[in-house]
C-alpha cells in the first residue's frame, strides 16, 4: 500500500505555509541535536537512546557505525541518517509543493535521493525517531488538523513499514524519547491547555502500553533529557514565568519526582552533554544580558560554570567539533555573519576556534555528513542555492561547494 508515498494520500492544495515559521523550527530542529533540547512543538527527543551498557551486539554494531564515542550525538533518532552509515543524511521540504525528500550523504556529495510524497505543511508535523533500533531514522507524522498519527519506518530512501495510530486530540503535542531504555523511541504526550501527560511505549509500529501519568501545572512545559544518564529518557518541567524547576526520573511509565534549584525567567535552557558522562547537561542563556552558564548535571546534582557573554544576535547550536564526546557549542552571528565554537570540557570551554565569517543570510545545520566523528556544518543559501559544507576538524573548518548537480532552488528548505 505504501509505495513511493510515505501516507498514498496526497494533498498538494494551496499552501498556507509561513516560511519564517519553518526557518525557525529548522533551527530548533537542529538545535535539538541532541535532542531533547526544545521544549514545546518540534523535535523533542529524549537524550540517552542508546544505552552504556550494551549488552546487544546489533546495536553496538550500529553504534560502530560513527566512531564519536557518545551515542547522545549519533544517534539515528536524533540526527538524520536513514540508511545507517554513521553519516548524517539530509531532509528537504519543498514550501510550494509541500514535497518532503531525504537525500543520503557522503561528505559534500549526494549518493541517493527519495521523495516521500507531498504533503499539506499547514496540517503535518514531523518528529524523527528509531522506533524499531534499527539505526536507521524513521518518522512520526502527525496532523495538528485532524489529530492523526502515523509512523514510517525508513530503510534508506525507501519507507520499510508505515502505520496509523489511534488518532490523539490536537491539543496534545507529542516528544520522542526513550523512556525503557530498549533503545526503541517512546513517545511523551502533552496537553499544554490542561497539564496533562501520557506515555506510549512503542515497537516499531506497535504502541506495547499507553500510560496516563499525573497532571501538572500548564504553565510547565517540558523537556526530554537523562539527567542521571541511565539510558532512560527523563523529564525536564520548567516554569519559565516563575523559574521554578523539577524532574521526573521515569523507568517505563514509573515517575521519581525530585526538585531543582530555580533559575530566573529571564534563563531560557537548551541541552547537551558537554562534559561526555551520557548524562544531560544544560545550557543556559540569558538571552537579555546575553550571559550563558553550564548546569553539568548528575542526577538531581548539579555543578554550575559560568561561560562568557554573547550578545543576542548570537545563537547556538550543539555539535562535537573534535570528537570527543564532549558537546561543543557551535555560535552564529545573524546580524554579522561571525562564527565560532566552543569546544566544551564539562563547565568550561577549553578551546575556542575562531571560525571564518561567511554571509548572515547563510542558514546552518550541524551533521556529521562524512562519518568522521566530529560535526560538520551544512550551509543553506536560501536565495541563490550555493549551499556549501564546512567539513571540520577540531577548530579549522575546510569549506567544500555542494555540486551544481545537486543545488534546489529557493522554495526547499532543510533541517
Ligand atoms: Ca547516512
Ligand atoms: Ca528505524
Ligand atoms: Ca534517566
Ligand atoms: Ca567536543
Amino acid at each position: 500500500m505504501i509505495k513511493n508515498t510515505m501516507f498514498g494520500s496526497k494533498n498538494s492544495s494551496n499552501l498556507s505555509l509561513n516560511t519564517s515559521q519553518w526557518a525557525s523550527e529548522s533551527f530548533q530542529k537542529s538545535q535539538a541535536l541532541a535532542s531533547a533540547l526544545d521544549n514545546s512543538n518540534s523535535l523533542n527527543s529524549g537524550s540517552t537512546f542508546v544505552s552504556k551498557s550494551s549488552s546487544q551486539s546489533q546495536a553496538s554494531a550500529i553504534l560502530s557505525a560513527n566512531p564519536n564515542p557518545n551515542p547522545y550525538l549519533t544517534s539515528a533518532a536524533i540526527v538524520p541518517d536513514f540508511n545507517a552509515d554513521g553519516k548524517t543524511d539530509k531532509l528537504w521540504v519543498n514550501t510550494q509543493t509541500g514535497e518532503i525528500i531525504v537525500r543520503l550523504m557522503d561528505g559534500t556529495r549526494v549518493i541517493e535521493q527519495g521523495s516521500l510524497g507531498n504533503f499539506d505543511l499547514s496540517a503535518y508535523d514531523y518528529k524523527i525517531a528509531d522506533f524499531n533500533n534499527d539505526g536507521k531514522t524513521d518518522f512520526l507524522l502527525r496532523n495538528r488538523t485532524t489529530g492523526e498519527n502515523s509512523i514510517v519506518l525508513m530503510d534508506g530512501t525507501r519507507v520499510a513499514n508505515a502505520a496509523s495510530l489511534t488518532s490523539v486530540d490536537t491539543a496534545w503535542t507529542p516528544s520522542i524519547g526513550d523512556f525503557n531504555g530498549d533503545r526503541k523511541t517512546d513517545i511523551f504526550w502533552h496537553n499544554s491547555q490542561i497539564g496533562e501527560n501520557a506515555i506510549w511505549e512503542m515497537d516499531g509500529t506497535t504502541v506495547l502500553n499507553a500510560t496516563v501519568l499525573d497532571t501538572t501545572d500548564p504553565a510547565l512545559t517540558a523537556t526530554i533529557v537523562d539527567f542521571d544518564g541511565n539510558g532512560k529518557s527523563d523529564i525536564f518541567w520548567r516554569n519559565q514565568t516563575t523559574g521554578d524547576n523539577s524532574v521526573w526520573f521515569m523507568d517505563g511509565a514509573q515517575k521519581s519526582e525530585f526538585s531543582l534549584q530555580s533559575q530566573d525567567a529571564a534563563w531560557t535552557a537548551s541541552v547537551g552533554d558537554f562534559n561526555g558522562d551520557l548524562s544531560t547537561d544544560l545550557l543556559w542563556r540569558n538571552t537579555q544580558t546575553g550571559e550563558n552558564k553550564v548546569w553539568a548535571m548528575r542526577g538531581i546534582l548539579v555543578t554550575e560554570g559560568a561561560l562568557g557573554t554573547l550578545d543576542s544576535s548570537w545563537t547556538s547550536k550543539i555539535g562535537d567539533f573534535n570528537g570527543d564526546g564532549k558537546t561543543d557549542i557551535f555560535w552564529h552571528n545573524g546580524t554579522t555573519g561571525a562564527n565560532t565554537a566552543w569546544l566544551m570540557d564539562g563547565t568550561t570551554v577549553a578551546t575556542e576556534a575562531f571560525l571564518p565569517s561567511n554571509s548572515a543570510s547563510l542558514t546552518p545545520s550541524l551533521g556529521d555528513y562524512n562519518g568522521d566523528g566530529k560535526t560538520d556544518i551544512y550551509w543553506r543559501d536560501q536565495t541563490a542555492g550555493a549551499d556549501n559544507i564546512w567539513t571540520i576538524n577540531d577548530t579549522t573548518a575546510v569549506e567544500t561547494p555542494i555540486s551544481d548537480a545537486d543545488k534546489l532552488t529557493p522554495e526547499w528548505y532543510t533541517f
